[in-house]
């Protein structure tokens, strides 16, 4: 019989309709499955358990948090870089595009993700709260200036490091969260 994989990923079992295909144990679970590198998951239900389940691993209460072996990470930039340090096609060794994966990983998870984050908060998920609508039209072209940037850096270019990496995972997968019709 196959050895368990030494990789465990937490992840929610239920999450309501709106964050479904978003929730950022993905991001993980596609590094792995670019790697073909077996886990398996634990997996909190949202209706049933909160984030005190979720802190012995991860100090939010988030998910999502990886153990592999001895070592537990949390925050899904620094679980997709460890896992992507160890396959040269998401991480590859030459210095030159080893830059600029790594500042492509952090321009998605630093630059573009807290714009998203922003418009997010003041039209959905605190849209209610004082300032929030007054704010919308301002975090909405902030957002908007921001993608355009994106879109010139890239160019005629498929991927962020002249191939595919990591850097697209993380990029793909924060940019997706503007599927919902957040932005026109
Ligand atoms: N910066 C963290 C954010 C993690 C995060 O926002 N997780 C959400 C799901 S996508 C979560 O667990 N939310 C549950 C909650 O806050 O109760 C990361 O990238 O891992």
């Amino acid at each position: 019989m196959a050895e368990p994989s030494q990789i465990e990923l937490t992840a929610f079992s239920w999450v309501p309709p709106m964050p479904r295909g978003l929730v950022r144990d993905l991001r993980a679970r596609w590094v792995l499955e670019e790697m073909g590198q077996p886990y398996r998951t634990r997996l909190f239900d949202r209706r049933t358990s909160g984030p005190e389940d979720r802190k012995p691993d991860q100090p939010f209460g988030q998910v999502p948090a990886m153990h592999d072996g001895d070592a537990v990470l949390f925050e899904s930039g620094a679980i997709c870089l460890w896992l992507a340090e160890r396959d040269p096609a998401l991480m590859p060794r030459d210095d030159v595009t080893r830059a600029k994966v790594l500042s492509w990983v952090f321009a998605a998870l630093n630059s573009v993700e807290p714009n998203i984050l922003m418009l997010q908060y003041v039209t959905l998920f605190n849209a209610e709260a004082p300032g929030a609508a007054e704010f919308a039209p301002t975090a909405k072209s902030r957002l908007a200036d921001r993608l355009a940037l994106l879109s010139e850096a890239l160019g005629e270019n498929d991927w962020l490091a002249g191939k595919f990496t990591v850097a697209d995972v993380l990029m793909v997968s924060v940019l997706r969260q503007l599927g919902s019709g957040l932005i026109d």
